[in-house]
């Protein structure tokens, strides 16, 4: 009594009437996650939160992309911590917006990558305990809640291709096998359903498409990710 009890605003239990309607865009490397955002941030109502790759090129100087692909068992839990932390951060920044618009999640982090480094024998035992450890106290603890996801659906043929052509350095050894993995692991969650819990609603669009058929296919859902009615 002497200590009234006071909660932070992003832990469970809060008042919800100010969150803001929060999407998250997944969908494998190269399927067109930042064409998406890119379409929304014209929208002064929508806040979008972008790139956390450009924070995982440059952690106090250390280039934690090219550390992973470079040497992959030795850098994966080094690496998944920190996009674990740049998306909780994501997840609890507030704002003023009415939708948020996050580029992937807490959520693809532990059941997508670290479920295929784990699968892959890329990362040690005990550090997917560790991390998974973690991912369950902030999942448990922390309101990371989600409202709507958007899938976007691609041939793994198709986005290694693409991948390959944007260069992007640390990139550049990523195999087929590596993005079929990641496909199937995203199908069986996303699609199919049947791996780990779906927090929200899913909503697919087809990423095989080049970039004029997919900003149609994107505006014709468009109040949907918006929450707007029709
Ligand atoms: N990555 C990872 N583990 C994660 C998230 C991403 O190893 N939990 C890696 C995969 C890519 C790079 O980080 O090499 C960026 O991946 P994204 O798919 O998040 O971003 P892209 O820019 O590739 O997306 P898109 O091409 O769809 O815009």
């Amino acid at each position: 009594s002497e200590h009234p009890r006071r909660t932070l605003p992003f832990f469970k239990n809060m008042d919800k009437r100010n969150k803001p309607f929060t999407v998250i865009i997944e969908g494998n490397i190269g399927s067109g996650k930042t064409t998406l955002l890119n379409y929304f941030s014209k929208y002064r109502d929508v806040e979008v939160l972008q790139e956390p790759v450009e924070r995982w090129r440059n952690v106090e100087g250390h280039n934690l992309l090219s550390l992973l692909y470079n040497d992959p068992a030795r850098w994966s839990l080094t690496f998944q911590t920190h996009v674990q932390l740049t998306m909780l951060d994501h997840h609890t920044k507030e704002t003023s917006a009415k939708v948020k618009l996050m580029e992937r999640s807490i959520f693809s982090g532990r059941y997508c990558f670290v479920e295929n480094l784990h699968q892959s024998k890329l990362m040690e035992p005990a550090e997917y305990a560790v991390i998974s450890e973690w991912f369950k106290w902030i999942t448990k603890n922390i309101d990371v809640d989600v409202d709507l996801i958007v899938y976007l659906r691609s041939d793994p043929e198709v986005v290694h291709k693409r991948i390959l052509q944007r260069a992007r350095k640390e990139e550049k050894t990523v195999p087929l096998s590596y993005i079929v993995a990641l496909h199937e692991i995203h199908e069986e969650w996303l699609h199919e359903k049947v791996s780990h819990p779906v927090p929200a609603p899913v909503l697919e669009i087809d990423a095989n498409v080049d970039l004029v058929e997919m900003l149609k296919q994107i505006s014709l859902v468009e109040n949907q990710i918006l929450n707007k009615k029709a």
